[in-house]
């Protein structure tokens, strides 16, 4: 049966590039996925498959069936998802390894171009750790910090420390369970033990062993990153940015940075603001120097400093295509292959800088933290000496503006202010129904759906429903480009009740909050709005749902299992991994809540994502006993002329005011 043709994208930008591809020719992971048959065993749709070991590969389509070793569906399941998770805790947490070593290279003083510009986080990090502070040289706590961030990678026993800033409760379930993380790489290495052939072979067992792994990457390598870039980059705070193709400039030199560290960013940066440099990029006929940013490595850089993002995921190629970039410099984590051959129809250069990845037809720069400023001048001289190479340009002239920078502790800030800053109003809000939960939106583009349209009509959707949504990665950027990252978000858009807390504090009804790894925050949003106090004890029972409608990469898998284990319930779209085998499905949904008050389920479809969303922010505002949600009930306050609010009865002009 032919496919039935997909639209590529709901974003006019990547549309107008896409027709560009087509007239040239140019295949992209749009066409490629057009065109691509995948291969249903392999993702789970009727059967699945196990290749651990080379008797195989052993193909099972059928309940019952087994491989050559005897192992049942679920058994193989287990496998293939605990190695994704643990690949994906892998990927996140050897990002947070080189962000210490960047810092204990600071420390050391070592780190060329590198300082700690954010003291007050490093004295926070630090007492959360146990490093003492008090009459201490700032030199040494920030040796001790990043001895300490090594030292929990390689750890063997014990628990990382994060844990105990943990919910109380949730500690408790963690322990109980046997799941709290010992040590980082024990846990990824354990699971690929684990899942060698002739090991492990109950398949709620692997999952626990999953769960674990996971744990060591939201409660150890992610919070590491976030917490050391807050340290030497600075923690984010409300910024106004830019984003969407449009961003890239015609009269300019355009350098794109894409990938996930922000080291080696953060000193482009600094390098393209560099009078000697702008006034080499004015003598090769230019007019100035524009760095923007593609995935999560625009994340880092837009968070803090306000750098503009050409685009998610699924706009790495498409920025190509506008013949306008003279280096596209890249690190680690979704950087497609297909780079170097959409370059070559023009003069784009393709500059990986990781020891860790290397593509063919890309030139290689490798990064050192040791030079990490002369590296960054290098690479921003060799994209303005590439501008005179430049041919045709066709930039599609969309871009948007967008407010990101909401970090724990500005949303705390803002609650309060510098003195009293608390998560008390949030909470108030949810008990008092003028906001009926909160949804994390979170992860990847994925051809496999219209690009950002899942994402959108959720958010669409919890936004009329007064759901403040929180938002990071791919899917932040999505928000982005669409308006919905600013205050005036737009009446019609969103629920009375939300837009008044909104206006009322000034912020937009989607907060983004940073990049993939940085989905550690909303955990430490979601302990502080459980120890606050007034919705329940721990992040089970707060009225809260986290989605990855779009998600493509294994490091979504590895955040959807911590945060289950944290706590929440979370819905994947696209299309399950593990859809032939009932019983994972049964143990990751009904087993995994009974245990650890959270789930995790796979659900392509909008409207049933937001049905069971509503379904279970309903569920848990009865649990703790609050007021059922009546869309109706607030919201009027700032929409009440004065004359006629002093004209309303007494009674109504109290609830116009306290609720
Ligand atoms: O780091 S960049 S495609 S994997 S969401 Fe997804 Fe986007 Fe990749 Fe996470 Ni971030």
């Amino acid at each position: 049966m032919a496919k039935e043709k997909m639209t590529p994208s709901i974003d006019p930008a990547a549309c107008y590039v896409l027709d560009i591809a087509d007239m040239m020719g140019i295949s992209t992971a749009f066409s490629r996925a057009a065109d691509h048959k995948p291969c249903t065993i392999g993702n789970g749709q009727s059967g699945i498959c196990c290749k651990n070991c080379y008797m195989g590969p052993c193909r099972i389509t059928k309940d019952g069936q087994v491989g050559i070793c005897g192992a049942t569906l679920e058994t193989i399941a287990a496998r293939n998802l605990a190695r994704a998770i643990a690949a994906g805790a892998a990927a996140h947490s050897d990002h947070g390894r080189d962000l210490a070593f960047t810092l204990d290279a600071v420390a050391k003083g070592e780190a060329q171009g590198y300082e700690v510009r954010d003291v007050a986080k490093l004295l926070a990090v630090a007492a959360k750790h146990g490093i003492p502070t008090k009459d201490r040289d700032l030199n040494e706590i920030t040796q001790d910090i990043a001895t300490k961030a090594i030292s929990e990678f390689g750890q063997q026993r014990g628990e990382l420390s994060y844990v105990a800033t943990a919910p109380e409760q949730r500690q408790k379930i963690w322990r109980e369970l046997k799941v709290a993380p010992r040590g980082i790489d024990r846990e990824v290495v354990e699971i690929l033990h684990r899942t060698h052939v002739g090991d492990d072979q109950d398949a709620s067992h692997i999952m626990m062993a999953a769960v674990r792994t996971a744990l060591s990457d939201g409660w150890g390598g992610s919070m590491w990153a976030t917490d050391i870039s807050d340290i030497l980059f600075g923690t984010p705070s409300p910024v106004v940015g830019q984003v969407n193709l449009g961003v890239l400039k015609d009269d300019e030199v355009n350098i794109i940075v894409h990938g996930h560290e922000p080291t080696l960013s953060e000193m482009i940066v600094t390098a393209v603001q560099d009078p000697e440099l702008i006034e080499y990029a004015h003598n090769k006929g230019a007019n100035g120097i524009n760095l923007s940013g593609i995935c999560c490595t625009a994340n880092e850089i837009m968070m803090r400093q306000g750098i503009p993002s050409a685009g998610n995921f699924l706009h790495q190629e498409l920025a190509l295509l506008t013949g306008a970039v003279e280096a596209m410099v890249v690190d680690v984590q979704c950087i497609m292959q297909a780079l170097p051959s959409v370059a070559e129809h023009f003069h784009t250069e393709i500059i990986t800088t990781s020891p860790k990845v290397k593509i063919k037809g890309a030139t290689h720069i490798e990064f050192d933290e040791h030079h990490a400023m002369d590296i960054a001048k290098q690479i921003v001289r060799r994209a303005i000496d590439n501008y005179p190479n430049r041919g045709k340009t066709d930039i599609p002239q969309i871009r948007e503006n967008m407010v990101p920078g909401f970090s724990h502790e500005y949303i705390a800030y803002m609650q309060g202010g510098m003195y009293r800053a608390s998560f008390r109003p949030l909470n108030d809000a949810i008990a008092a129904g003028r906001i009926r939960g909160v949804a994390a939106v979170v992860g990847c583009n994925n051809p496999g759906t219209t690009q950002d349209k899942v994402h959108m009509d959720i958010i669409a959707e919890f936004l009329k429903n007064d759901v403040l949504v929180v938002s990071t990665g791919c899917g932040a950027i999505a928000a982005g480009k669409y308006g919905y990252l600013l205050g005036e978000a737009g009446k019609e858009k969103v629920g009375a009740g939300l837009r008044e807390v909104c206006e009322a504090i000034g912020i937009p009804p989607v907060l983004h909050m940073g990049s993939c790894v940085d989905n550690s925050r909303i955990l430490t949003v979601l302990t502080q709005m459980a120890t606050e106090g007034g919705l329940g004890d721990d992040v089970s029972d707060i009225p809260a749902v986290g989605l990855a409608p779009e998600w493509m990469s294994e490091k979504a898998l590895s955040i959807a299992t911590y945060c289950v284990a944290s706590g929440a319930y979370i819905i994947m779209g696209v299309r399950s991994p593990v859809a032939f085998s009932e019983e994972l499905n049964r143990l990751m949904s009904e087993d995994w809540e009974a245990q650890m008050g959270g789930k995790l389920e796979f659900v392509p479809d909008a409207a049933e994502v937001v049905r069971h969303s509503l379904e279970h922010i309903d569920k848990k505002r009865a649990a703790l006993k609050l007021a059922p949600y009546e869309p109706k009930r607030h919201g009027a306050s700032g929409d009440v002329p004065l004359e006629a609010y002093f004209e309303l009865p007494l009674e109504q002009q109290m609830a116009e005011l306290y609720g």
